[in-house]
């Protein structure tokens, strides 16, 4: 019995073992296989405080300004990288850093460089990397909580199509 029962695992393993190389066109039962390396955020440079103090004097001022003054943003890089060989999406990052966060991008529109959310999700190809830094993708922090000060870290949580589920420490420091 219980040298059946080996032989059953044994067999298992080696099915498992041949499947990737004896199907390289085919990655239907492909994974992605995410990593993240390099994860850092611009400091807020004290804005974060300074508008404290700001808003306690301001009393004569609409709800709808302190709120515009108040949203002090951040954006956050890092690589992604997908050893799998199904590629993957970045749908979504939490945390509680920022009131809100989100996926963007930076690119030329009429002329200037405009950000806009990407809203489908940032596709990480299969056995390759996407390199979020300035002026391209980012991750948006906005509303900052606390001060982001050059050696300080906070988590962020990436969630991905895949269902997996990756969190990040980042460091903040000047570009
Ligand atoms: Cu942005």
């Amino acid at each position: 019995m219980i040298k059946k029962m080996l032989f059953a695992a044994v067999a298992g393993l080696t099915l498992v073992a041949c499947a990737a190389p004896a199907t390289p066109a085919q990655n239907s039962a492909g994974q992605s296989d995410i990593s993240i390396r390099d994860a850092w955020a611009h400091p807020t440079m004290g804005m974060v405080a300074a508008h404290e103090g700001h808003a306690h004097g301001s009393h004569g001022s609409s709800d709808k300004a302190d709120a515009a003054q108040s949203s002090v943003n951040s954006a956050a890089y890092m690589v992604i990288e997908n050893k799998g060989n199904a590629p993957d999406k970045l749908l979504s990052v939490s945390g509680d850093i920022a009131d809100m966060i989100q996926v963007h991008q930076t690119r030329e529109k009429d002329g200037m460089m405009v950000m806009e959310e990407i809203a489908d999700g940032l596709e990480i190809p299969a056995n390759g990397n996407v390199e979020l830094r300035p002026a391209s993708y980012h991750i948006m922090l906005m509303g900052v909580k606390r001060d982001l000060k050059p050696g300080d870290t906070f988590k962020l949580t990436l969630n991905f199509q895949s269902g997996k589920v990756i969190p990040v420490d980042v460091t903040v420091r000047e570009p």
